[in-house]
């Protein structure tokens, strides 16, 4: 496996993720497994990519498609079995690639027995090993208003849910499905360190540590302020980032991958986080996190623990991309455009429409070519594109149909709510993968559990694989340059074009070269401005079109490099 003495593993690799349940279906029920991924290896050696992250393949009741976990050491049966797994991770180190695993610990299924246990009793063991709270004093429990706090979940429910048979309320950030594991119990904490190491032990390369940045609560649980038109109290600065949250991460490194020789990947998703506290977790002093999913260039908090899409324009984006950049200078980026709780890159930034193939490739490249580590999401490689969902009847996700019903519920009209669910559902991200032209796009041979995007006859895996200048093979081109030039790992970033309406341009300077990326994201021309072009003299071209160097065709992007005189400056 490709390692480098000095920088750990993960700083020059590629990961990819993969959503088992629209991957590749081996055994034709309809759902993705891992024989259908094991299937498609040579897809990703092909890419090149370096690692896979699997979202979550464990037992569960699927109310989260796997993010509600009832068995940490154990495989689905939808997925297959240990056997299946053991011989998935063989054959992808057998091709160089590492394995990450989803590791759900800010809550289990409320199916998991833990939480049965939990729940049996109120001097049962285990019932701290959640978060259990009386009602409101004087208010009749199960109704609304007698929750402990005025908190509502992610999911547009409140984020109590009342056990009539132990007549208290526990805590879900999720769904009620999703009971939250109390951190503050150190007994939780070292169940969770025995399950990361039963995984490392078993050969998987780390984790991806979903919402990581909730697991600690403020253990007040005070009231949030409620904001005007809203329902919920504002509860993200009790659990956001909350207050023990670094001791645990640091306990989890020490504890989990203590006196392990090939030093796994941690990287932590963290919604509402801010580049401060990004840069505690990821500070390489620290020691907590290799690097974070931030969610700023993609939502914009709304309040209520609810982050809309944020809206899109050049100037703000490449705003948030740079301050990203610079203020993480000394930690670590993972770079990401959009994951299976996203839209599709393409139809959200790019142009889906009159410009798909120039879009996704430029998008691509500013996404590689910043200083950090990419994830590519399944289908970003060839372009898939959001589903050209119908009616309410075409969604499946939960957070989708609980955001529909409580919409309407409070009067917004029905079609308001559907626009919005085709915009920014997480259900875009989860049709199946599209291999090829033919039936179910050779996902499955069965029935597709999601519906196959009807473009698939024209955007899919096996067309662009004979054609170069497919999206495929610009991804492949840029997973290739970071594995082939070292400033594209470790070049320091700096803003290009710092004004432009519709230009992301930037350098990544290294000791032996400079490369200059500059990228239109718009479907208007560019004249390219006097930094741009100066930086850009005299340097090979890497990666894009010639054409004219004094401007950019739509959505058009280019990659130069210019090599460091020695003994210069
Ligand atoms: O996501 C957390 C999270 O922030 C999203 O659920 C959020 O809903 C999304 O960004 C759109 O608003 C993680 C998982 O990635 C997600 O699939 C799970 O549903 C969630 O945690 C609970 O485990």
């Amino acid at each position: 496996m490709r390692t480098d003495q000095d920088a750990p593993w993960w700083r020059s690799a590629v990961v990819y993720q993969i959503y088992p349940r629209s991957f590749a279906d081996g055994d034709g029920d309809g759902v993705g497994d891992l024989p259908g991924i094991r299937e498609r290896l040579d897809h990703l050696a092909w890419l090149g990519v370096d690692a896979l992250w699997l979202s979550p393949i464990q037992p569960s009741p699927m109310a989260d498609n796997g993010y509600d976990i009832s068995d940490y050491c154990a495989i689905d049966p939808v997925y297959g079995t240990l056997g299946d797994f053991d011989r998935l991770v063989e054959d992808a180190h057998a091709r160089g690639i590492r394995v990450v695993l989803d590791l759900v610990a800010n809550h289990t299924s409320d199916a998991h027995p833990w939480f049965q246990q939990a729940r049996s009793a109120r001097d049962h063991p285990r019932r701290d090993w959640y978060w259990w709270r009386p009602p409101r004093p004087g208010l009749v429990a199960g109704e609304p208003g007698a929750e402990p706090t005025n908190w509502g979940s992610f999911f547009s429910e409140p984020a109590w849910t009342y056990d009539p048979a132990t007549e208290e309320y526990y805590l879900h950030l999720f769904s009620a499905a999703q009971p939250d594991l109390n951190w503050e119990n150190p007994a939780v904490r070292r169940a969770i360190h025995r399950v990361a190491r039963w995984w490392l032990d078993r050969g998987v390369d780390g984790f991806r540590m979903d919402v990581v940045n909730l697991i600690s609560k403020d253990p007040a649980l005070p009231d949030g302020a409620v904001r005007r038109g809203e329902e919920y109290g504002d509860l993200g600065r009790f659990v956001v980032d909350g207050p023990r949250v670094h001791e645990y991460l640091a306990e989890f490194r020490r504890e989990v991958f203590g006196g392990r020789e090939d030093v796994p990947l941690l990287v932590g998703e963290a919604p509402g986080t801010s580049l401060e506290e990004a840069r505690c977790y990821t500070h390489p002093d620290r020691g907590e996190l290799d690097m974070v999913f931030h969610f700023e260039h993609v939502r914009v908090d709304r309040g209520e623990f609810k982050w809309d899409l944020r809206p899109f324009s050049v100037p703000d984006l490449r705003r948030v991309l740079a301050t990203w950049q610079v203020g993480l200078a000394d930690c670590w980026n993972a770079l990401y455009w959009d994951n299976h709780d996203q839209p599709r890159v393409v139809s959200r930034f790019g142009d889906a429409v009159r410009h798909r193939e120039a879009s996704a490739k430029t998008l691509a490249t500013v996404l590689h070519l910043q200083r950090g580590t990419p994830f590519v999401f399944q289908g970003d490689e060839i372009g898939m594109a959001n589903h050209p969902f119908a009616t309410i009847d075409d969604f499946d996700d939960i957070e989708s149909l609980n955001h529909y019903r409580r919409s309407v519920a409070l009067g917004v009209p029905p079609e308001e709510v559907l626009a919005s669910l085709r915009a920014m559902s997480r259900d875009n991200g989860r049709t199946p993968m599209q291999w090829d032209a033919g039936p179910a796009a050779g996902f499955t041979t069965g029935v597709p559990w999601r519906p196959v995007n009807p473009d698939h006859t024209e955007v899919n895996v096996a067309e662009q694989r004979e054609r170069p200048g497919s999206v495929l093979h610009h991804y492949r081109d840029l997973i290739r340059l970071r594995h082939e030039e070292p400033a594209v790992v470790e070049g320091a970033f700096a803003l290009l074009a710092a004004d432009h309406e519709h230009l992301f341009a930037f350098t990544r300077e290294s000791e032996d070269a400079t490369l200059v990326v500059m990228a239109n994201l718009s479907g208007e021309p560019v004249a390219l401005p006097d930094d741009v072009r100066e930086a850009a003299a005299g340097s090979e071209l890497l990666l894009g079109d010639a054409g004219d160097d004094g401007a950019l065709g739509p959505w058009q992007s280019r990659v130069h490099r210019r090599t460091r005189a020695r003994g210069g400056r």
